[in-house]
C-alpha cells in the first residue's frame, strides 16, 4: 500500500534495523523499543489490522506467530520469557495501521497484562 509506512519498510523503501525476512513476513527493531529486545514482525502484504484480516488469513496468522518463536528464540528470550503484543484499533492502541506483532523481551514486564 503507497502510503503504509510499514509497507515501505518491508519493501526497503524506508531503511529499517532488519532482523528477518522471507517471502511472506519482515521482522525489525521498533524504533521507540519499550524492553531491550523490541520487535515488530509484520505480513509483507498490507492489512490495516487484525480485524481486517479473515479466514483466507489464517496461514499468514500462523506463520507471523511461528516467526515470533523463532525470533525469540534467536534473540535468547525463550528462557526467561517474552510478551507477544498486537494492538488493534484507537483503544487497543495501535497507531501504525499495518497489521504488526510486538515481540518483547529482556525485562521482567509488568503492565496491564502482567
Ligand atoms: P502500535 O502502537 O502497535 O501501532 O505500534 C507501532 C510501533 O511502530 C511503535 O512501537 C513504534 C514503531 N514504529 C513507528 N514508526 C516506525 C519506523 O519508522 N521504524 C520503526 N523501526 N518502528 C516504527
Amino acid at each position: 500500500m503507497e502510503d503504509c509506512i510499514f509497507c515501505k519498510i518491508a519493501s526497503g523503501l524506508i531503511p529499517s534495523q532488519k532482523v528477518f525476512e522471507d517471502e511472506n513476513v519482515f521482522a525489525f527493531r521498533d524504533i521507540q523499543p519499550m524492553a531491550p529486545t523490541h520487535i515488530l514482525i509484520i505480513p509483507k502484504v498490507h492489512h490495516a489490522n487484525l480485524t481486517a484480516m479473515d479466514k483466507a488469513d489464517q496461514t499468514l496468522g500462523g506463520t507471523l506467530l511461528h516467526m515470533a518463536n523463532i525470533i525469540a528464540q534467536q534473540e535468547n528470550l525463550d528462557n526467561d520469557g517474552y510478551r507477544i503484543a498486537i494492538n488493534c484499533g484507537p483503544w487497543g492502541g495501535q497507531v501504525v495501521q499495518h497489521v504488526h506483532l510486538h515481540l518483547l523481551g529482556g525485562r521482567e514486564l509488568a503492565g496491564e497484562l502482567g
